[in-house]
């Protein structure tokens, strides 16, 4: 039985939280006829009550956490990035946004180029390009291995301390204008990375976490990413899957299938969300680019996704932790071959 205590304070973290009633912040006669006021700790463009933002003060609430990440598969992170790290990487972005300008446009890996040992990608054509294995980018992309706005709730959802942890991805992606990711994923999939609790005794078994951190403000018309709450756990796949036989990933625009959010950010919020759940991106209308880094981490059980093996500079400068995460197991060799 919850107790009135714990109904009490979850009432009032919600409410602090802006995740309660919208009427306690602001109202339409305040903010014009169509539109609630913008609570200050909501994304841009959002009303109250309609994401799981959780704020820099609650971000070790793991009660609160917990609670938001089961229920629904994401949480928005405010202001989870320093703004002098969000520069630094835009600055690496805007050095390299030259290479997705280039023709032919990138296919997948083909004809991809090589700036040191990150290498240019597409996964379809329209989301832009992936600027793969950014980890290797320097010492900002290295901090995000660990950060502390979010590897702890990490290790917790992955259950780190039986599974291990591990990066199945690092990318810097840049979209245009038209670019779009098609839907995706779904709690249907039987795919070994898509677990989100161990199914018999409940216990949290995340198989991967995405951690995507926004470099610019992407808001309606940028091309947001967009998610079906709550799908991680579907016995089925969305219609637009199941139209085209549970595809993993169809060529439209996830933003246009219905039951999409698109979730908004600034620049230096983070999402977090369970690969498991339905999701893509909104088309970009607006001009101008999107730019965003993701981190995808799972278990050390699942192998990489394309096998990027860590040089041996970076393992040198890293700490023992993110050692660890970049390196889970060091490769055995006979001694005459080290
Ligand atoms: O590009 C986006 O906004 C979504 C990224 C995505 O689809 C993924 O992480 O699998």
């Amino acid at each position: 039985m919850i107790s009135k205590t714990l109904v009490a304070v979850m009432g009032r973290r919600l409410i602090e939280s802006g995740l309660s009633e919208p009427c306690q912040i602001g109202s339409r006669e305040q903010a014009g006829p169509n539109s609630f006021h913008t609570h200050p700790h909501q994304p841009r463009g959002a009303t109250v009550s309609e994401d799981p933002v959780i704020r820099p003060e609650d971000r070790e609430d793991e009660q609160l956490i917990d609670y938001f990440f089961e229920l629904y598969g994401y949480l928005i992170l405010k202001q989870a990035v320093a703004p002098a790290d969000v520069a630094e990487m835009n600055q690496w972005a805007h050095a390299h946004q030259h290479y997705m300008d280039e023709t032919p446009p990138q296919r997948g890996h083909v004809d991809s180029q090589w700036i040191g040992h990150v290498e240019t990608h597409t996964y379809s054509g329209p989301d832009g390009i992936n600027f793969q294995n950014i980890v290797e980018a320097g010492p900002v992309f290295e901090r995000h291995i660990d950060h502390p706005s979010w590897v702890d709730h990490v290790r917790r959802f992955v259950d780190s301390d039986r599974n291990g942890l591990s990066l199945h991805e690092t990318l810097l992606n840049i979209r245009k204008q038209g670019g779009y990711i098609g839907i995706h994923s779904g709690g249907h999939l039987s795919i070994p990375y898509m677990t989100f609790r161990q199914p018999n005794t409940g216990a949290w078994m995340v198989g991967q976490i995405n951690v995507i951190t926004a470099l610019t403000d992407i808001g309606p018309g940028d091309g947001a990413t967009t998610i079906i709450r709550g799908s991680h756990k579907s016995a089925l796949p969305h219609p637009k899957q199941a139209e085209a036989n549970a595809v993993y990933r169809s060529d439209e625009a996830a933003g246009s299938a219905i039951g999409m959010r698109e979730l908004y950010m600034d620049k230096g919020d983070v999402l977090m969300f369970t690969d498991a759940i339905t999701h893509g991106s909104a088309q970009r209308t607006n001009e101008g680019r999107r730019r965003m880094v993701l981190y995808r981490y799972s278990p050390r059980w699942i192998r990489t996704r394309f096998h990027y093996v860590p040089s041996q500079r970076l393992l040198a400068s890293l700490t023992d932790d993110q050692h660890a995460i970049m390196q889970p197991l060091p490769p055995r060799r006979p001694p005459e071959d080290v």
